[in-house]
């Protein structure tokens, strides 16, 4: 049989402890509660679960079981304004069912990986 695999076609994996908080959901605005977050990217969906505590327990925080988890395909990202947070390097992500996050993290680096992976998950698969 014949198999080919697209270059491209590599499965879309990272994860990492970002700052993560809820601005609206189902289209209502909610109030912020920004939480240090461990945070995996895995295909198209984004899941989190609040550590216990950050830092040291990363492991802990990867194995236990997501919080909550929001579906990229049709969804959009985009640096946040200054309106939406006084704080630096922050990322707005809106879903296609109407829940906005924004996530930061101090390191420029950073976020500015987490933002080219969600900008191309969001990209790639645009259309599903
Ligand atoms: O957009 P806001 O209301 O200025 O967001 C700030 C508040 O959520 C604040 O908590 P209180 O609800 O106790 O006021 C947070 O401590 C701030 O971090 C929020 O603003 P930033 O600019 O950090 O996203």
């Amino acid at each position: 049989s014949t198999y080919v695999l697209d270059i491209n076609e590599k499965p879309s994996e990272k994860c990492g402890v970002l700052n993560v908080t809820k601005i609206t959901e189902h289209g209502k605005k909610v109030r912020k509660n920004w939480a240090s977050t461990w945070t995996v990217l895995q295909g198209t969906s984004l899941l989190f679960a609040k550590g216990q505590g950050s830092g040291t327990s990363w492991f802990g925080g990867y194995q236990s079981k997501p919080e909550f988890t929001v579906d990229l395909r049709g969804g959009s990202v985009d640096w946040a304004s200054k309106e939406k947070s006084s704080k630096k390097h922050v990322i707005e992500l809106k879903t296609r069912v109407g829940t906005e996050l924004l996530i930061q993290s101090e390191i420029d680096t950073v976020i500015n990986e987490w933002f080219r992976a969600l900008s191309e998950t969001i990209n790639t698969h645009a259309w599903e």
